[in-house]
């Protein structure tokens, strides 16, 4: 993937680390809101190994309401640039909203990723002028009201019809397929047993894209071991190695060192 002045390769795993500067975000309370907690977070995050950091000022906690477009610029702008300027490492910008996207990308983000999968206005058109790869997410309904009891018939087939026609909908739109990353959107309108299945069948979902998989900190892992957010690293980091097993190429996680120690050993037993 080439991603603005970077390059990625995915011939390895790649490793997205999270970077939320949302005042809400719900696993970090906040806590990186400041200029200079979010550079440090980053750099560590960095040096742990991770490729990509993925900044998000608009929290997609399921039930949230949405932020407006100057409060999500109000965040995001400024450790992007101060990202840009001090690290070496690829700034994916976390958002459905095409002016974020717009101006993330002049500050130096070099990839989009979008729950909403470009779907708002203007989104495609923005992606397809910068050439920057995008990560196409499934979600069933919107943020505030998609765990209101989801329903599928096949799960897998669904989420998969979806990302193939938000893929299609890309390239009709001038994006380069070979930037193009799909991702099911574990925990986004969908109840255990969907990611469940989504996970022990990832596979389905095809050749043609990477699969970028998120499980870090997420509920399922609450609700199955009864574990607050602070706890979930080691289920996490069990859950990626399944996902990598079952054709994942990219991870997006809070924990990044536990991440890529798991990911370095799985690679040892089958790459290197
Ligand atoms: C509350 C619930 C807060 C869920 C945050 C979340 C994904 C993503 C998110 C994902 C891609 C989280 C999520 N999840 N983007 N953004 N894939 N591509 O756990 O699974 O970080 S937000």
């Amino acid at each position: 993937m080439i991603c603005g002045n970077r390059r990625i390769s995915l011939s390895r795993t790649v490793v997205m680390g999270i970077l939320n500067v949302t005042p809400d975000s719900f696993s970090d309370g906040g806590r990186f809101r400041d200029l200079d907690a979010s550079l440090r977070h980053a750099e560590s995050m960095q040096a742990a190994g991770a490729e990509i950091i993925d900044v998000g000022g608009e929290s997609t906690r399921p039930g949230s309401e949405s932020v407006t477009i100057a409060q999500e610029l109000d965040r995001v702008v400024p450790v992007i640039e101060a990202l840009n300027r001090d690290l070496d490492v690829v700034i994916s910008i976390d958002t459905s909203k095409p002016a974020v996207m717009r101006a993330a990308i002049d500050a130096g983000a070099g990839m989009i990723n979008d729950v909403n999968a470009l779907r708002s206005e203007g989104a495609i058109p923005i992606a397809a002028a910068a050439g920057v790869p995008v990560c196409l997410m499934h979600m069933l309904g919107e943020p505030r009201t998609m765990q209101n009891s989801p329903v599928y018939g096949d799960v897998v087939e669904e989420v998969r019809d979806y990302l193939e026609s938000r893929a299609a909908a890309c390239i009709a739109g001038g994006v380069d397929k070979r930037q193009i990353v799909i991702d099911p959107g574990f925990g986004f309108g969908k109840h255990v047993g969907h990611n469940l299945e989504l996970l022990r069948r990832l596979k389905e979902l095809g050749t043609e894209y990477p699969v970028m998989a998120g499980l870090s900190r997420k509920s399922m892992i609450g609700k199955l071991l009864g574990l607050p957010m602070d706890r979930r690293v080691h289920a996490s980091v069990a859950l990626a190695m399944i996902a990598l097993a079952n054709g994942a190429r990219l991870l997006r996680v809070h924990d990044v060192g536990p991440t890529v120690d798991a990911v370095r050993m799985y690679e040892a037993v089958y790459f290197d």
